[in-house]
């Protein structure tokens, strides 16, 4: 091929519908995909993360070239590998000597970034393409942000409604009469409440051989390696989805806030890995849903409550950080600095739920949306964690964690470091939230009704400890304002009570060892 087209793909971009390869011929095209070192390690992401990632850019690999295309992939223990996309596509020009290079936009600012300065550097044409696997482009977002006082989800999620469609009747009312039943999405869990198991994939020679390579380069990566079940490929991912449909959506909605020990993902889809990858359709997915209610497979706050996730809050957070980089990497409204602790990687803490969560986190590289936002993430609201350190512990440690949409959840949904750009207040809460949603603390070394005190639950001191030092910050907040006259009722010494339990457990906290999120220079 003399002059081809050279068609870079990245880790998640393993769609055949990518609009970077769509309008290419097979012929005159060479498509580049590679492994590289600082994509691998800018945090150091969970083993199985990694090995995901890397097999399921193999698979797609062998899927492309099986469908006529030419590949030229570059391996991480390649010899001559530069350990970045920029030095890789500069060899790859030297291989192939191309006219253009036409890449799919990439999903993180850093990458974008880096692209940007190609033009200068290659001496060939750059064609960046918008990525359409997204509903709404950068640019609608922008139009739909500009010029409103304050964002919030509920109403962009309305526009994806209309604009796809989903649930909506004729006349342009939605489906039931109301946009959204997430008043009936918090059910709290039940004893024995058992849910079917989300299917778990058998490594075949490509995931084995990159499980080979994780034990040789990744060893002091955080997280356990095997058992890997992750779906590699958009057959295995189909099956995943399959299975969801099948035997979960019908509870996913009421059961969606619930926390079980044991019982990892409970009615969850389990999907996120391969719909970030780009192995799953999220579109696809929401019409397969509404089908199910169409159907009567599956009542309308399920489906509701899943095509919520998929097109509100996913493309609601993709919006919002493009809209807000790169400035939302540096956010802290609240001056929070204390250390991440040390148990965030070690699991060794008496607090019950947060050493389940960390433990499903460890195994699985996944925990599901409630042990993230109100376990693991109030803790580290109210107990003042540093965002830097939290947002580099959300994305090493979960196999779906891109900084595109952990960023936000993490600054703004989590921590309210955004200044409540994304969140309308901060999602801090006591024990007694846990209690409510989890069967966590029966079996916990503290007591969730005690409040002060040794043998109190951490989070009930804590929450007022939070509330007090951020009240300047907080009390013109009207969603939780009202909350201060509480704590004013409480009188002086009912207040120090709880501000020194806080204190006394603050002081036992061991700050994380360095180099575990990062490698040390
Ligand atoms: P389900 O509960 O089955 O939800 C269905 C789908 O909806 C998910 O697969 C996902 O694509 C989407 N979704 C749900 N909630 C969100 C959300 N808040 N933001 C964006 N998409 C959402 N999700 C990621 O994909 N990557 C991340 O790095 C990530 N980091 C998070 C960090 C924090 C602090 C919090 C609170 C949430 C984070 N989430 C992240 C969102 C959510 O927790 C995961 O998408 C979900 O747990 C994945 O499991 P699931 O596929 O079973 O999800
Ligand atoms: C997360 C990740 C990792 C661990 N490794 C690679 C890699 O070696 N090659 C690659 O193309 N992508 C990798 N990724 C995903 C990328 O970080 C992701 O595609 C881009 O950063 C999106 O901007
Ligand atoms: Fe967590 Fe407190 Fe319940 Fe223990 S008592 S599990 S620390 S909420």
């Amino acid at each position: 091929m003399t002059h081809p087209i050279l068609v870079p793909i990245l880790g998640d971009q393993l769609s055949r519908t990518l609009s970077s390869l769509r309008g290419c011929a097979k012929n005159e095209t060479i498509i580049l995909m590679m492994e590289v070192w600082g994509e691998a390690t800018y945090v150091k992401h969970h083993k199985q993360k990694i090995a995901l990632i890397f097999s399921a850019m193999r698979h797609f690999a062998a899927e492309l070239r099986e469908a006529g295309w030419r590949v030229d992939y570059v391996e991480l223990t390649d010899p001559d590998n530069t350990g970045s996309f920029t030095g890789e596509v500069a060899r790859a020009i030297e291989r192939h000597n191309p006219r253009t290079i036409c890449i799919t936009e990439p999903s993180e600012w850093r990458v974008q970034q880096a692209i940007e300065e190609w033009p200068d550097k290659f001496d060939c044409l750059i064609e960046l393409l918008p990525d359409d696997r997204f509903l709404c482009s950068h640019r609608e977002f922008r139009e739909w942000a500009d010029g409103r006082k304050s964002l919030t989800m509920e109403h962009f999620y309305r526009e994806m409604r209309r604009k796809t469609g989903l649930l909506m009747r004729e006349d342009g009312t939605p489906e039931g009469g109301a946009w959204n039943y997430d008043a009936e999405n918090r059910e709290p869990p039940k004893g024995d409440m058992i849910a079917p198991p989300a299917p778990k994939f058998e490594p075949d020679e490509i995931t084995q051989e990159v499980i080979a390579l994780m034990h040789q380069q990744f060893g002091d990566h955080f997280g356990d390696l095997e058992p890997f079940g992750w779906p590699v490929a958009a057959r295995e991912a189909e099956q995943a989805a399959d299975a969801f449909f099948s035997t979960r959506l019908e509870k996913f909605g009421p059961y969606q806030d619930a926390m079980l020990h044991g019982q990892d993902d409970l009615y969850h889809s389990m999907l996120s890995t391969s719909i970030n990858l780009g192995l799953l359709d999220p579109l696809d997915l929401c019409r397969r849903a509404e089908q199910a209610y169409k159907d009567s497979k599956a009542p309308l706050n399920s489906v509701e409550g899943f095509i919520r996730q998929i097109i509100g809050w996913r493309e609601y957070v993709r919006g919002f950080y493009w809209l807000h980089m790169p400035g939302l990497a540096e956010a802290n409204e609240l001056a929070a600095a204390r250390p991440l602790p040390e148990f965030f990687w070690t699991g060794d803490t008496d607090m019950r739920c947060l050493a389940d969560c960390v433990r499903t986190t460890r195994e699985d590289a996944h925990a599901h949306h409630i042990q993230r936002l109100m376990v693991l993430g109030n803790f580290c609201l109210i107990a003042g964690i540093d965002p830097k350190a939290v947002q580099d512990w959300y994305l090493a440690v979960y196999a779906d964690a891109y900084e595109w949409v952990e960023l936000p959840n993490v600054s703004g949904m989590v921590l309210y470091a955004d200044g409540g750009k994304l969140a309308t207040k901060p999602y801090a809460a006591s024990g007694n939230y846990i209690n409510t949603m989890s069967d966590y603390c029966k079996g916990c070394r503290y007591k969730v009704s005690q409040k002060t005190g040794e043998g109190a639950c951490p989070f009930n001191a804590l929450y007022w400890h939070f509330m007090d030092r951020n009240r300047d910050r907080l009390k013109g907040n009207h969603r939780i304002g009202r909350i201060y006259a509480n704590w004013d009722r409480m009188g002086a010494d009912r207040q120090r009570e709880y501000l020194e339990s806080a204190e006394i457990f603050l002081d036992t906290l061991q700050p994380a060892r360095k180099g575990w999120a990062r490698i040390e220079n």
